[in-house]
């Protein structure tokens, strides 16, 4: 009796080891939208430097309420500190409510990563509350995507180290191809630099990893099949369901 006890506080202890550990494995930064980006552990540089007057926290909810063209609200970390050719993934969880002073072709927010120097290193989506954008190799035309990004939605940017990139909107994938001409930021999200507009956006997390992490991971069957490794990423995928969805209100 006592024997068997002790089995199932192991089994749980297991259980509960395999659920929390990609908590804590998987990303490298995890802004969770407790504070603002700037005074968060590890901290984000503002753009323009200086605490931002568009920017608000509420209920573990970033707000960014860009209302003036002129200014580019926004956050970035590992300025020009990802070598070229290195993998990232990039995930963040937000809506934009509103937008303003578009003209064709313009999103107010984005989220992006780029690698060091000017090759093709940068991987981005650009968001208007109505569609997803972004641009592959040295092609100047938008590729647009109709999409309701007024609502809470899950975005993932994986750039590979050989210079491709997917992006996926709740793991369905909806952008793949070659990376664009790189910037001289790392990792960005918040106001689109080259536009003057002004939108309202909405974050609940943003989070990145110097692995290349694509959606979806996986199945419980290949996991079942790969082993450790496949429970890992198995763990991972429940991880998702578990962390990834804090059912917080909708602002
Ligand atoms: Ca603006």
């Amino acid at each position: 009796m006592q024997l068997q006890r002790k089995t199932h506080v192991l089994v749980l202890v297991l259980a509960l080891f395999f659920v929390c550990l990609p908590c804590f494995g998987q990303w490298q930064v995890a802004y969770e939208a407790n504070t603002l980006p700037d005074v968060a552990n590890p901290a984000w540089r503002a753009f323009p430097i200086g605490p931002l007057a568009e920017a608000s926290v509420s209920e573990g909810i970033l707000r960014i309420n860009d209302t003036v063209p002129e200014r580019r609200p926004a956050y970035m970390r590992e300025i020009q500190a990802i070598p070229f050719g290195t993998p990232i993934t990039l995930e963040a969880r937000l809506r934009v409510a509103s937008e303003g002073g578009a003209t064709a072709d313009a999103y107010p927010v984005v989220l992006a990563v780029s690698t060091n120097g000017y090759g093709l290193g940068r991987a981005f989506v650009s968001i208007s509350p109505t569609a997803l954008a972004t641009k592959y190799g040295y092609d100047a035309e938008w590729q647009v995507v109709p999409f309701d990004a007024r609502a809470f939605h899950v975005y993932r940017i994986a750039l590979a180290g050989n210079g491709t990139f997917s992006i996926w909107a709740d793991g369905a994938l909806v952008f793949a191809g070659a990376a664009t001409t790189a910037h001289q930021t790392g990792i960005h999200f918040g106001a689109n630099l080259s536009e003057d507009l002004v939108s309202d956006s909405y974050w609940d997390y943003v989070r990145y990893s110097n692995e290349y992490l694509p959606v979806p991971e996986p199945s419980g069957l290949l996991a079942l099949a790969g082993g450790m490794s496949g429970l890992l990423a198995l763990s991972r995928r429940r991880r998702a369901q578990v962390c990834a969805s804090p059912g917080r209100r909708l602002q």
